[in-house]
């Protein structure tokens, strides 16, 4: 399979597991043997005479420590006694040391595997997660990679373990006497059809089943990241249902396959007994008649061993069933390993120019959707060290055309340039490290305000991060959470309101002192004043940065160099605020409106 790469750094604990297995096996092979000695020579009557006539291994063990004719029964008892417990204690050895190995290569295998998918996850782009969903994501990264990892294991332990104790077992078998072979022979092709049957049923339910717990991980994922959401509308108990259904559905696809399972077990008792009865009837009918020189020592190993066989043949079945798991599993895996991210970069970089960003009649429509693309037509050139302000009813595509400059999306058709280089030619991480993007949803991880901010540079000092709140206008909050800078944010910034997550999230973008800044409606939650003294402090501190600034307020737009205003998918002006008024009737109904609404607008 495509993961096998993923067990080479372990491969020297995936050959030594099975070396070790196989003695664990032969001291499992060899025990009905000894003990068969015991009954055969040491308990029944006429042993040793029986022993001094069948010659061969005991024999000369006995005559061996003892020497000849020097021992009782007892004696021989005691000693292949011993020699079993020997066995046992070396094969537990043997066989621990191979669970060991066994686990060290499975839990490496599935480590590595899982780095890697995480990487891959990583860099693929924003639609292509979306296609996989974050649930199915999760499910494949820990889930299946977990059934994957079990696999190996088993392989590991089982694949020598298995075949050995069937080919061995039934040598065994036949050496005692030809006739339990014939017990074996009759009672295998009953096993076989029912195993077959019954996997051939469950093994393509097991990618039902991955999928069903996809749906169960979605919906929860979606409810506790949506906690407030939910509480707000008091959905719990809506919730609740649909996770009831979801997780309904993976019990059901569950049990169907547990119900197939089960009919195996006692198939496999009702052969095994079968087999046993056949057995002691067998040497029973021959012990009594005294045909080949059957004993009772030899009914004992041959129960011992058919019951090996059939056991060896229940742990093959099992193989097969982790396998067919293992193999959906995989699958899934596999085509998140396979997934090209759409957006890659290449290798160039531009140098700092006058032009900042520039948009070449861009249109563009997102991955997967059709009908009419939700911008077209986009001609725009940013000059460096401007502040571009863009305006437009909601659902206008703002958050899109931005969303196309750290390439986030591509263009479907145009061209966006920053510094005089197509995005599409760029090294995605010296694109997106000349950008600061500023989302219109606050994104803040559990961590100190320090770290937060300084997630926006990973090296920047005290004194810079201090700075990038001043400039932000959030040191004032900051200062008075308990422990300033070293305070603790919740999960999502949840310990915080709106205003103070989306400064946090300025500093955050101020700190790495980007050469364009793009705010994405990142100053909708301040109030007008704070937001003109963020508006003054960036133009002072920030002066060669370009900043493109999303904004639904007249009044926070009112004061940048040019003002796009956005409308049906398409720039319709871009001039100074005074040059819209005069021209520009969209823009002039924006401003009523905001005039009529809030009366005061602006300073
Ligand atoms: N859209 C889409 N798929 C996405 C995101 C948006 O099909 N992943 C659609 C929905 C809108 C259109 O694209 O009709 C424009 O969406 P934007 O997010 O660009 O809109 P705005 O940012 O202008 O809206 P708002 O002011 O509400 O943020
Ligand atoms: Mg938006």
């Amino acid at each position: 399979m495509k993961l096998a790469k993923y067990l080479k750094p372990y491969r020297l604990f995936a050959i030594i597991s099975p070396l070790l297995m196989i003695g664990e096996v032969m001291g499992d092979l060899s025990l009905p043997f000894l003990m068969r000695y015991i009954v055969d020579y040491g308990i029944a009557e006429n042993g040793l005479f029986e022993l001094v006539k069948a010659g061969g291994f005991p024999y000369e063990v006995m005559n061996f420590l003892y020497g000849a004719g020097n021992y009782s029964q007892l004696s021989i008892i005691i000693t292949f006694g011993v020699m079993m417990l020997l066995i046992v204690l070396v094969g537990g050895f043997f066989g621990t040391l191979c669970a060991y190995t066994a686990a060290k290569a499975a839990q490496g295998f599935g480590h590595d595997l899982r780095c890697d998918a995480y990487k891959r996850v990583m860099s693929l782009s924003i639609e292509q997660t979306d296609k996989f969903t974050t649930g199915s994501l999760v499910t494949r990264m820990t889930n299946d990679i977990s059934m994957l990892v079990e696999f190996v294991e088993m392989v590991l332990r089982m694949c020598v373990r298995s075949p050995m104790f069937l080919i061995g077992g039934t040598i065994m078998l036949i050496s005692l006497n030809v006739k339990f072979g014939v017990v074996l022979l009759c009672s295998l092709p009953l096993l076989l059809v029912t195993l077959i049957l019954v996997l051939s049923k469950s093994v393509p339910l097991y990618s039902v089943v991955q999928k069903r717990l996809d749906k169960v991980n979605s919906v929860v994922q979606e409810n506790v990241s949506g906690a407030r959401v939910v509480k707000a509308y008091v959905r719990e108990d809506y919730e609740i249902e649909r996770f009831m259904s979801a997780n309904g559905g993976l019990k059901d696809i569950n049990l169907k396959v547990l119900r197939l399972m089960a009919i195996i077990t006692p198939v496999l008792t009702i052969i095994q007994n079968f087999a046993i009865i056949a057995i002691i009837l067998i040497g029973g009918i021959d012990i009594s008649s005294g045909i080949g020189g059957m004993t009772v020592g030899n009914v004992m190993a041959g129960i011992t061993y058919v019951t090996q066989v059939i056991m060896s043949i229940m742990m093959v079945t099992m193989m097969f069933q982790s396998i067919s798991r293992a193999i959906a599993s995989g699958k899934r895996v596999i085509e998140v390993m396979e997934t090209e991210p759409t957006i890659k970069g290449a290798d160039k970089s531009g140098e700092e120019g006058d032009i900042a960003v520039t948009f070449e009649n861009v249109s563009f429509r997102y991955p997967g959707t059709c009908g009419r693309p939700v911008l077209h037509d986009i001609n725009l050139e940013i000059r460096r060290g401007e502040t571009l302000a863009i305006i437009g009813s909601t659902g206008c595509g703002k958050t899109s055309l931005v969303s196309l400059i750290p390439r986030f999306y591509d263009a479907t058709e145009g061209a966006v340039t920053v510094d005089g280089v197509n995005v599409k030619d760029y090294d995605l991480t010296a694109l997106r490290s000349k950008i600061s993007f500023v989302m219109q949803k606050s994104e803040l991880f559990s961590d100190t305000v320090a770290n937060n901010i300084r997630w926006g540079k990973t090296d920047a000092s005290d004194e810079e991060i201090k700075e990038a709140a001043r400039v932000a206008q959030a040191s004032d909050f900051i200062e008075h959470l308990p422990d300033g800078y070293d305070s603790y944010i919740a999960e999502k910034g949840a310990s915080l309101s709106g205003g103070q997550k989306q400064r946090l999230s300025i500093a955050r973008g101020v700190v790495r002192h980007p050469e364009i800044l793009i705010f994405d409606d990142a100053t909708s939650a301040l109030d007008l004043a704070t937001e003109a003294k963020l508006r003054r402090s960036l133009n002072e501190k920030m002066k060669d940065t370009t900043v493109i600034m999303i904004a639904q307020r007249i009044a926070s737009v009112k004061e940048a160099d040019r003002i796009a205003v956005i409308e049906d998918g398409t720039i319709k002006h871009c001039a100074p605020h005074d040059v819209l008024m005069r021209e520009c009737e969209t823009y002039r109904d924006i401003y009523a409106s905001q005039m009529k609404k809030g009366g005061d607008i602006g300073e």
